[in-house]
């Protein structure tokens, strides 16, 4: 059946009707996401006239300068799921703790992670941003409320997402069944489907990652970017290059056309930049949901158990023919083994 044009509620609702146990819990909290975009995403697509450009003038846990927006979008999550009975705890890129809503803390199953507004240093220039959240159960007996009961790996993440606000506004999620996209309509108010079922190609042409960090990249980055660039018709290289600078549309470029996106550790950044639980992690399950894979170059995402809320980590992402040959690159594989991937 063509589904394009579902609502994202209708949606939600024949999704968990697959699920005879559901309580309908997590499809409110999907919804609730969707009106935190839709909120978002007003205020953004009118940013150079409502007064919400620039810094408020505070610095953020990762010692960033927290842009106007970042707060706003931050604020609206809070609101969106205050008293609503859903989520008892929030952790976000901008709250240094995690926020409780007690009020919804005796019957709210689930725990929201987020990045409210992700590439936020794009947003004084009209460029694209996104949002990224995870949803994760809590945990019963002693873990209730515990930094344990966080520090879950990516595999036990219930739903994932991210929220582009771009030409259009979109939402793209999984809840373990496939990957989603839904347009927002903003004549209606409403996300409509408009990508059915996403598969990321096995193989792309472009690579994306911060060549101004070159200088700092180890040996293994460097050989298998330099690898990338290399002339060779019969493995269509070289690959192009494609950076915006927010991991969102970074990483949504990638999920529809293929190819590969890195922020590796550097002798700068040895960890990398980019945070495990509300931005690799989710980005990790949307990518394996639609066909890919996510790794660390020598770990795989979804494996990896959370030690810190904040906890940066390498992140190397996208088509699976791709991701594998970067990890033979990163875990030292020989040439005869790399040879396997020849294609590449
Ligand atoms: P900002 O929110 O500070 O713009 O950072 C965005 C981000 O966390 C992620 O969205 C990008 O992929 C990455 O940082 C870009 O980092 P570099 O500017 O170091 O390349």
């Amino acid at each position: 059946m063509n589904m394009k044009g579902l609502t994202l509620t209708r949606h939600i609702l024949l999704e968990q009707r697959a699920h005879p146990t559901a309580t309908g819990e997590l499809s409110t909290i999907l919804t609730q996401i969707g009106l935190a975009a839709k909120i978002i995403s007003r205020v953004v697509s009118r940013a150079g006239l409502v007064d919400i450009l620039g810094v408020t003038g505070s610095v953020n846990v990762h010692g960033e300068e927290v842009k106007r927006l970042d707060e706003y979008a931050n604020q609206t999550f809070i609101n969106v799921f205050g008293h609503s009975g859903l989520v008892c705890t929030l952790v976000s890129e901008e709250m240094e703790k995690p926020r409780h809503l007690s009020e919804n803390c005796s019957q709210g199953k689930y725990t929201l992670f987020f990045d409210p507004l992700d590439g936020s240093s794009n947003i004084d220039v009209n460029g694209t941003i996104g949002t990224i959240f995870s949803v994760h159960h809590r945990l019963r007996g002693d873990l209730h409320g515990s930094e344990k009961e966080w520090f879950q790996p990516g595999t036990q993440q219930v739903v994932a997402g991210y929220i582009i606000y771009g030409s259009s506004t979109l939402l793209v999620y999984t809840a373990g069944t496939g990957v989603y996209g839904f347009t927002l309509d903003p004549s209606i108010g409403e996300f409509l489907l408009s990508h059915e079922r996403i598969r990321v190609p096995p193989r792309g042409k472009t690579y994306s990652i911060n060549e101004g960090n070159g200088p700092y990249w180890r040996p293994p980055t460097r050989a298998f970017i330099d690898h990338l660039k290399q002339k060779d018709p019969e493995s269509d290289r070289p690959y192009t290059s494609r950076y915006v600078g927010a991991l969102v549309a970074d990483f949504h470029r990638t999920l529809l056309k293929g190819g590969i996106f890195l922020y590796p550790g550097d002798d700068k950044n040895p960890t990398g930049k980019l945070r495990l639980l509300y931005e690799a992690a989710p980005l990790a399950y949307v990518i394996e949901q639609a066909g890919g894979r996510a790794s660390t170059g020598t770990e795989r995402i979804l494996d990896i158990h959370p030690v810190d809320l904040h906890q940066k980590i390498p992140l190397i992402i996208g088509s699976p023919v791709d991701v594998a040959l970067a990890e033979d690159f990163f875990s030292g594989r020989t040439a005869q083994e790399k040879d396997r991937s020849k294609r590449v």
